[in-house]
């Protein structure tokens, strides 16, 4: 079962202006042709995509037809099953990170700024609470201050950081990760990347060999590779995956800042154009703003709705 209400009640407490709209369109009133307009702005205004908007929209209006619904309350529950079907077609949505197999790997990748060393700190204090040993290896060499970053989520996790100078080879640095990793019997090694343009071709060929050999490395291979994307930018994001995807193949999304965007729709989005599932939300910049990804909870939030036992998963 998903963490009934810390998604809940942070999402709520971002008093998500998008979310207040949705919601109120739902409020008991006749079903006229300006409640299906509304709904299609409404949810193309919050990220929700054109092409995902018109399939809900089309999708809940057949419904309405075909069971003479009259009145707009009457929607709302067919509707939240509809947001979530949409989410949950997606295999491995919201799914906890396999750390089954130590040293487990995770690789964190993604554009600049998008909130991966902030990730890689939060995902190391989150296991390390779970009783695990976390190393993290800070493969991102180019910015001057990366590694001096990574050192300081490093400490306040209480996780090892493994590290070279500025400007050395990132898949030398994991590596070397990898192996004092197996040495000590450390269950978790966490790879923060550099930041980079999924349009430069030479970074995306050094994220591919950091790939190759945390692959080799790795018992089992690499467990999770990551692209943490900035809940801000929107549909902005979304022309990086397909290159990220090549460059290490990606086992799902970790959606950041999603406590600074008024347009929780990316989530659907998400799910619908990458097909790849969202496994947890950054909800602010502290250690400890990270929870896992639910669609129920994440619907149910967005819906002003309330879970009763009946729809626990
Ligand atoms: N509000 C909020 N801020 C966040 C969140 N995650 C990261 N940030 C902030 O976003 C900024 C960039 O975060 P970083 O973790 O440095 O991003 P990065 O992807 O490592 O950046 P580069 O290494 O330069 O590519 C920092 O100011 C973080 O505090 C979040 O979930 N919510
Ligand atoms: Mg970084």
């Amino acid at each position: 079962m998903a963490l009934f209400g810390g998604f809940v009640s942070k999402f709520k407490s971002v008093a998500n202006k998008w979310s207040q709209g949705v919601s109120n369109l739902f409020s008991d009133s006749p079903l006229t042709d300006s409640f299906w307009e509304e709904l299609e702005s409404l949810l193309f205004s919050g990220d929700v995509g054109v092409e995902t908007t018109e399939a809900l929209v089309s999708g809940l209006r057949e419904t309405a037809l075909e069971r003479r619904i009259a009145h707009t309350g009457e929607l709302k529950g067919i509707f939240a099953e509809m947001l979530v079907d949409c989410l949950e077609e997606i295999p491995g949505m919201g799914r906890p990170l396999d750390v089954s197999e130590p040293p487990s790997v995770i690789v964190l990748v993604g554009v600049n700024g998008s909130g991966k060393t902030t990730t890689a700190g939060k995902l190391a204090a989150m296991f390390m609470n779970q009783g695990k040993s976390v190393v993290l290896a800070a493969a991102d060499t180019y910015r001057a201050a990366a590694i001096e970053q990574l050192k300081i989520c490093g400490e306040r996790a209480g996780a090892r950081v493994i590290a070279q100078t500025h400007g050395s080879d990132s898949a030398a640095v994991v590596y070397d990760a990898i192996q004092s990793a197996k040495a000590s019997k450390t269950d978790i090694v966490i790879i923060d990347t550099a930041g980079r343009l999924h349009t430069k071709s030479n970074l995306m060929e050094e994220l591919a060999k950091v790939g190759r050999v945390a692959g080799r490395e790795a018992p089992g291979g690499i467990r999770e590779s990551l692209l943490v994307l900035d809940s801000v930018m929107g549909q902005n994001g979304f022309t990086q995956a397909e290159v990220f995807n090549k460059a290490v193949p990606l086992t799902g999304v970790i959606l950041t800042k999603f406590d600074n965007t008024a347009k929780g729709g990316i989530a659907l989005s998400i799910a619908r154009k990458l097909r790849l599932p969202i496994r947890y939300v950054g909800l602010g910049e502290g250690v400890s703003d990270i929870e896992p990804f639910s669609s129920r909870d994440f619907v149910y939030a967005l819906l002003n709705m309330e879970r009763t036992n009946d729809n626990n998963e």
